[in-house]
């Protein structure tokens, strides 16, 4: 496979950006090492009940002391770029003052192995591992957490900005508010949907605070900096053409992008999504200049899209079979991410499903990179994610993953992806998640997103076939024959 492989017609442009993601308390383990702090999710964790069968982030994959083995894995599979985050309480164990040096430290030899072995690091800093201090003093619904974010960028990227050209601020802030503070199924695991719209403003407000930091410094220090930040934005389909359908979407739309697509690209909060949520908050919050902060000094280079799965949504449950109703989605009475909009129905279009229950439909993620790249025209675009979860086994005749199906996903989603180059979309490179296996949040260790197997007994890692596939998707720059999965080479 290895010589007769080409490109069957789908090559990417040159300097097409091919990476693999991951994210410090998914992967890092080691949580009281070297004067850590505790995090929200130590604290979450750590209550019963919260993570399927009590999984904690330790070990994770221990990658904390298996970094340099990791790294010459990764350069094994070809990989351009790596995107990893940036634990803010091995910085900060308090969320603010007092450095932690030896935290810095472990992010000095991370990104200097991955420079010596020609790998792009690009980092994220805040992938929900928000310093439980900062909890304790309000967390994300609190004013104050967007500046201590703010002094928090300032700290890494004096250390690390000499080396590093491409950062994201923020990881999905969707999930920062609506999964942990009106869900509740992420940490810090409130339901209060007030405060969760406030932390969206003061997510935002951070990334702007943040910029403004970063780009201060290198502007003083001759930096080159590509700022991002990193947005879950999907494609919300009406489940029929009726009224009620399209108005569901157009308000879960609101909810999931254009709560934070109307702020960062367009310098304001859709007049529509802040009527919906007439009832819940008055966004008295926002203060003058802060939408300045967020639109013009935290101006985009460049916009990450994490992207999974498209969703169809409904007005009501009417008329739809019980069998097609999103079980993880709809509310069900109880509590739900989708603040004031409790009533819409999330439905099951019959496509296949991967582990975590979710469709497999790669036009949504052409869907999504088209409106973007009307909305922010010329604004270079990333993917920062995309990949599923499926119950992977090493096979134990050949020690190898059999992960076909897992090719399939990222054979479709990458075929989406150059689709949509060919039709003129900024799209500057791909990451898959994940690089391995690892703590995925409240479902623990039970769901598997990596292209390397890790084994949680020996911490060994076995390349998956659709590790081998995508080593050699970046090997050729095209996407190479399915039923041909390159094996170990
Ligand atoms: C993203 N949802 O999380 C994160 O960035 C990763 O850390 C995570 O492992 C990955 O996707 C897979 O889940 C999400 O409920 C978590 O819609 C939950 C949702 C979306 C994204």
């Amino acid at each position: 496979a290895q010589t007769q492989s080409s490109t069957n017609g789908v090559a990417f442009p040159a300097g097409f950006l091919w990476g693999a993601a991951t994210a410090s308390f998914q992967i890092e383990g080691a949580t009281t090492a070297d004067g850590r702090g505790v995090s929200i999710w130590d604290t979450f964790s750590a209550t019963p009940g919260k993570t399927l069968n009590g999984d904690t982030g330790d070990p994770a994959t221990d990658h904390y002391y298996r970094y340099a083995d990791d790294i010459a894995l990764m350069k094994r599979l070809g990989l351009g770029a790596y995107r990893f985050s940036i634990a803010w309480p091995r910085i900060q164990p308090d969320g603010k003052g007092k450095i932690n040096q030896a935290g810095i430290d472990f992010y000095d030899r991370l990104v200097d192995t991955l420079l010596e072995n020609g790998i792009e690091p690009w980092p994220t800093l805040y992938h929900w591992d928000l310093p439980q201090p900062l909890e304790d003093d309000g967390g994300w619904p609190a004013r104050d957490t967007a500046s201590r974010f703010a002094d928090y960028a300032a700290v890494v990227y004096a250390a690390l900005g000499d080396r590093i050209t491409n950062w994201a601020t923020l990881n999905e802030p969707w999930c920062s508010a609506f999964l942990g503070y009106a869900l509740g199924a992420h940490a810090p695991g409130r339901q209060e949907p007030a405060s969760s719209v406030a932390a969206v403003h003061h997510l935002l407000l951070g990334h702007g605070l943040a910029a403004r930091v970063m780009r201060e410094h290198a502007a003083q220090s001759g930096y080159e900096l590509n700022l991002g930040l990193v947005h879950n934005q999907t494609v919300v389909r009406p489940h029929t053409d009726a009224h009620a359908d399209v108005e569901a979407a157009r308000r879960i739309d609101g909810l999931r992008n254009r709560l934070f697509t109307g702020p960062l690209l367009h310098g304001a909060y859709p007049e529509d999504v802040v009527a919906d949520l007439a009832g819940i908050t008055d966004f008295s919050f926002v203060r003058d200049g802060d939408l300045h902060e967020i639109n013009q000094v935290g101006k985009l280079d460049m916009l990450g899209i994490n992207f999974y799965n498209p969703s169809w949504v409904a007005g009501s449950a009417e008329g739809i079979p019980a069998s097609a109703l999103e079980d993880g989605e709809n509310s069900h009475g109880g509590p739900t991410p989708w603040v004031g909009a409790e009533d819409v129905v999330f439905v099951h279009h019959g496509f296949p499903q991967t582990a975590m229950g979710w469709e497999i439909d790669a036009t949504g993620l052409s869907d999504v990179l088209l409106r973007l790249a009307e909305e922010a025209p010329g604004l270079p675009l990333y993917v920062t994610e995309n990949g599923a979860a499926f119950d992977d086994e090493v096979d134990q005749n050949d020690g190898a993953v059999h992960d076909t199906e897992r090719v399939s996903y990222l054979n479709t989603h990458l075929r989406a992806a150059h689709s949509v180059i060919e039709s003129g979309v900024p799209l500057h490179g791909y990451f898959a998640w994940s690089l391995m296996d690892n703590f995925e949040w409240a479902w623990g260790y039970s769901k598997r997103f990596g292209i390397v197997h890790v084994d949680y007994e020996t911490q060994q890692r076995t390349v998956k076939d659709s590790g081998w596939w995508y080593s050699e998707v970046i090997r050729s720059g095209g996407i190479p024959d399915t039923s041909d999965i390159p094996g170990r080479p």
